[in-house]
């Protein structure tokens, strides 16, 4: 085959446009979150790793955003999980010193919804608060 009278191989213009398909795709499959939020499960409550002061925190999303959620597990011999059933939301049980991360995709209506630890949901609470 030849382009601009020039002779190249049929498997080159395959991987060239293998390539071009790729590259339009990348942004697709790799979505990157809007921000991220790091957790710290530490004495039997999640602090913000950024507030490491203030228990259960309001977590304050923008309506529609997409926030990649980190659970650091700092909590010796304890295991924690998240869970945030209205965003369809949760991280599965870590280990101490564990960490696992999870994509949430914030409602684009505002709202309060919550969050918690499914073991120790009478303790380890929060409000996630949804504002546009
Ligand atoms: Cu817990």
């Amino acid at each position: 085959m030849s382009i601009w009278g020039r002779r190249v191989s049929v498997k080159a213009v395959a991987a060239v446009a293998a390539l071009m398909v790729m590259a339009a795709l990348l942004p697709v499959m790799t979505r990157g979150a809007d921000r991220e939020v790091t957790l710290v499960a530490r004495g039997m409550s999640f602090f913000l790793e950024s507030d490491p002061r203030t228990p259960n925190p309001t977590l304050r999303f923008e309506a529609g955003e997409t926030v990649r959620l980190v659970l650091k597990n700092q909590d010796r011999g304890m295991t924690h999980d998240f869970s945030a059933p209205a965003l369809d939301a949760g991280l599965a049980l870590i280990d101490w010193n564990g960490e696992d991360s999870t994509t949430l995709e914030v409602p684009s209506e505002p709202g309060t919804y919550e969050y918690f630890c499914n073991p120790h949901r009478l303790m380890m609470r929060g409000t996630i608060t949804v504002v546009r």
